[in-house]
């Protein structure tokens, strides 16, 4: 039996890594033992939450050899996360990635254009898994004046300690960045187009992944995304995880309470009620802060439509009812 990282994950499928990581690491098939989805399958029963996956790429397990089968690895436990970023898509709730030491939120000011409730989403899943965040603003040569309205949404972000980095990636990557990336596992978050696989390739100094323009493949429809994972050949302390084709970001996996939690500027208010929602209570001290302006409008705007999308609101389309029961 030995230790494995787990590397991707394609239905009942996964690659895995012998793990602690060795330079050009090979990847192993692997597939979890039916006692472990059994387990798994009685721990979710009448789960509250929307259902994922047994496995996410991040994930610690123990794998054995198949005598019968050599090419595909048996998993036969998995180790309790340390963290997890999660998002819920089409009813179902996906980890994203497990045991990770930050997120980079990759967003671009112009092809495609600054997505400010996607970073929103994002921003308030990091917060609420607790894992630390660095929010990169790309493609800063396609603009001759900065946007005002983009800017001043970073420079909120910034004033509440959110971490915050313009860049033009492609002209190369900044000193600071570099060694930001020195070590560590990172998962990427970003809509297609925004510069993430530039940054895979420059970080890792070859043609890891093709960069390739903003696909339009399979536009409108849904496809699942893999996450996967990506680890230097010469550096074994670097793992980055890529989401690619990575189109929604929905939170309704979370409740209430959980997206109330994410937002910290908001929590240096006190309410009259401890649990406030900030929605219609009285002695709402957050409302009358975005009065005044010491709040800006679009914090609590996209606070409200996300408390619209949690799970207790959420109403799933037609079809995703299934696909909340399936497996
Ligand atoms: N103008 C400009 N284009 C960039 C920059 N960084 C990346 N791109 C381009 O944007 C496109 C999408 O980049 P890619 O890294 O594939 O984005 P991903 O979908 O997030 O992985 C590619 O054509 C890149 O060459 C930048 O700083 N400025
Ligand atoms: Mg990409
Ligand atoms: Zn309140």
């Amino acid at each position: 039996m030995s230790r494995a990282l787990v590397a991707g994950v394609f239905g009942a499928y996964h690659h895995v890594l012998p793990y602690p990581l060795v330079s050009r690491a090979e990847r192993f098939k692997a597939k979890a033992r039916g006692k472990l989805r059994i387990e798994y399958r009685e721990r979710n029963e009448g789960y509250k939450k929307l259902r994922e996956s047994l496995l996410a790429v991040g994930d610690m397990v123990e794998i054995s050899e198949d005598k019968k089968n050599p090419d595909t690895w048996i998993i036969e436990s998995v180790e309790e996360r340390r963290n997890a970023v999660h998002r819920a898509s089409f009813g179902r709730q996906q980890c994203l990635a497990a045991n990770i030491d930050g997120v980079v939120i990759m967003a671009s000011v112009r092809s495609p254009e600054f997505n400010l409730g996607f970073v929103e989403r994002c921003l308030a899943e990091v917060q609420i898994s607790g894992v630390e965040v660095l929010l990169i603003v790309n493609k800063y040569d396609l603009i001759t004046e900065p946007d005002e309205e983009t800017e001043k949404v970073l420079r909120w972000y910034e004033s509440i300690s959110i971490s915050v980095q313009r860049e033009t990636l492609k002209g190369g990557l900044s000193p600071s960045l570099r060694e930001r990336f020195a070590a560590g596992t990172w998962l990427l978050l970003g809509q297609s187009g925004t510069g993430k696989s530039t940054l895979l390739n420059q970080l890792f100094g070859q043609s890891l992944q093709a960069v390739g323009e903003v696909s339009l493949i399979n536009k409108g429809r849904h496809t699942t995304t893999n996450p996967a994972l990506y680890c230097d050949p010469g550096n074994s302390r670097l793992v980055l995880i890529d989401v690619p084709g990575l189109r929604e970001f929905g939170m309704h996996h979370r409740d209430a309470h959980e997206i109330r939690q994410a937002y910290p500027d908001f929590l240096r208010y006190q309410c009259r009620f401890e649990n406030c929602l900030h929605l219609n209570e009285p002695g709402c001290a957050v409302k009358a802060a975005v009065e005044q302006n010491e709040i800006p409008e679009f914090r609590y705007r996209y606070y409200v439509s996300m408390l619209d999308t949690v799970q207790e609101n959420f109403k799933p389309r037609k079809g995703d009812y299934w696909r909340g029961i399936r497996k």
